[in-house]
């Protein structure tokens, strides 16, 4: 097996996250911007799977001789039918600011009580080995919409979703401790484990 690993995310936020916890098996990691590719990529599928497999499958059609991992995720809130789901990235427009796509989430559950604002971050990867086979592995967090904007750390929604257990906000978190608990995190750790079986079974 090829000993690089090519993220296809133009989400710099997502490649922090996946290299501190992808560091420790021992091959290159790097974004398809650093592999020297950048192409626009239209996420037309119906499932996070889908579209993880859709994204990898894009790069791995260009980096053929690299394994292509690919992270599509969103946050699932349950009082909005599960928006806003594979379209969070989408939600309230494209260029509309995290600030601004919160506080409409907000708004939409004013005076909805604690039991109905469960919510969860789910995180679907995607692996396109250079043999075209392709492996997907699906991590979660549950949690609850808080009530207001809470926290400067990680990114999008991590604002608004409110983790009871450790009574704070994703955003509120160290990146060690969301890595610890989140749903790319659960996700990366179940795709660390496929690919160390990989490994394993090329090298014997
Ligand atoms: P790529 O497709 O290039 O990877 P993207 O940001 O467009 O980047 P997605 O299509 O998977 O990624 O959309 C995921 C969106 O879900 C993301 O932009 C955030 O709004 C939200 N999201 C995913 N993981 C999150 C996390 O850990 N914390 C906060 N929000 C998250």
């Amino acid at each position: 097996m090829k000993k690089r690993l090519v993220f296809a995310t133009g989400n710099a936020h997502k490649m922090e996250e996946i290299r501190m916890i992808l560091q420790d098996l021992g091959m290159e990691i790097v974004s398809m911007k650093e592999a020297g590719v950048d192409v626009d990529i239209v996420e037309d599928g119906n499932t996070f799977e889908e579209n993880a497999e859709i994204k990898a499958r894009a790069i791995g059609r260009i980096l053929t001789n690299d394994i292509v991992l690919a992270d599509d995720s969103g946050l699932e809130i349950d009082y909005l039918g599960k928006a806003p789901g594979i379209y969070s990235a989408r939600f309230g427009g494209y260029d509309t600011s995290y600030d601004i796509k919160n506080r409409i989430l907000l708004d939409k559950l004013e005076g909805v009580p604690e039991e109905k604002r469960t919510a969860r971050f789910v995180c679907a990867i995607a692996a396109v080995f250079p043999d075209g086979t392709v492996e997907t592995v699906r991590g979660t967090i549950e949690g609850m919409i808080g009530y207001e904007i809470a926290g400067e750390n990680g990114f999008g929604y991590d604002p608004i979703f409110y983790v009871p257990e450790y009574g704070c906000t994703t955003a509120e978190m160290t990146p060690e401790q969301k890595n610890a608990l989140s749903h790319r995190g659960n996700a990366l750790r179940a795709m660390k484990e496929v690919l160390g079986d990989r490994l394993k079974e090329e090298s014997e």
